[in-house]
């Protein structure tokens, strides 16, 4: 598959997945988001990939939201019945098995904000600026950002994002709990490739059911979320990785795994 909205490279075991239309800001596009899509099955169907970092072109923006030109002219009926971005969660989220990480370089506004947001966390650049501003296009999130962000920042934060469309820092989303770590700019894509290089390090179906308990902690009560975790853990001391494991810790050796 060839590529005109994104650049998508292997580095050993981690995809790197870099939207690439800066002289907009990388906004999203209906190409980018079929790229997009492609990218991501093309992903988790590669046995060879275990991690993935998503990221924007240039030092300015990850993406600025959806393409406010391509949506400015588009009928209301186009966007309900095209189930407009419906594509984005089914797709990249829920069949996004494998760990992938989003590496804010500037910019994520709008539906930037909330593709950041579906990723299993985020690294941010210390220039990053996140922000939820369609009110000021006369609409809101739709992508996600009403719910996620109110998830990750708690209803207080959420709402002043959403209600006035300020942006927030680096530091104070990572203050917020938006954001996992905060590094500088320069060092952004290094640490993000060595933080996926490290999580595809990991035991593969280990790291796909740690991410798996921790998405249903969003999704369902305690007892079902505990109940979830412990059925899965038990789960795993059944794979060869488990025996590997626990024998190499004994050892004082690194573990070799098989995804079995
Ligand atoms: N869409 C299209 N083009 C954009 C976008 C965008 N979201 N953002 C920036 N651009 C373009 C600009 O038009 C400009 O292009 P040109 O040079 O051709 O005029 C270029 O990128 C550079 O931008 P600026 O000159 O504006 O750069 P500044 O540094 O002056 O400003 C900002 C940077 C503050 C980021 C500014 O560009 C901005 O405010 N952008 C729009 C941010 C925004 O409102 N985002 C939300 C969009 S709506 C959305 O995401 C909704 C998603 C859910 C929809 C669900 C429907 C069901």
């Amino acid at each position: 598959m060839t590529y005109s909205n994104i650049l998508v490279e292997q580095h050993d075991a981690v995809t790197l997945i870099t939207l690439n239309r800066p002289q907009a800001l990388n906004a999203l596009n209906s190409g980018v988001l079929e790229e997009l899509i492609e990218a991501f099955a093309a992903f988790q169907a590669d046995p060879s990939q275990r991690c993935a970092v998503l990221t924007g072109a240039g030092d300015k923006a990850f993406a600025a939201g959806a393409d406010i030109k391509e949506m400015a002219d588009k009928p209301a009926a186009d966007f309900y019945a095209g189930d407009f971005f419906s594509r984005w969660t089914s797709h990249v989220v829920q069949t996004t098995r494998k760990p992938w990480i989003a590496a804010v370089n500037g910019f994520a506004l709008g539906g930037g904000c909330e593709l950041a947001m579906m990723a299993d966390f985020i690294i941010a650049a210390d220039t990053a600026r996140f922000g939820q501003p369609e009110i000021k296009l006369g609409v809101a999130p739709g992508m996600g950002g009403s719910q996620r962000l109110t998830r990750a920042i708690g209803k207080a934060k959420a709402m002043d994002m959403c209600l006035t469309g300020r942006m927030m820092g680096a530091e104070e989303a990572e203050r917020s709990g938006l954001v996992a770590r905060v590094v500088p700019l320069a060092e952004l894509r290094d640490t993000a490739l060595k933080v996926a290089a490290e999580i595809a390090a990991m035991p593969p179906l280990a790291a796909i059911a740690n991410k798996e308990m921790v998405n249903v902690a969003f999704e369902t009560t305690l007892e079902q979320g505990l109940l979830f975790e412990r059925r899965l853990f038990q789960v795993l001391t059944a794979t060869e990785d488990r025996v590997e494991g626990m024998a190499a810790f004994v050892e004082k050796r690194p573990g070799v795994w098989k995804g079995r």
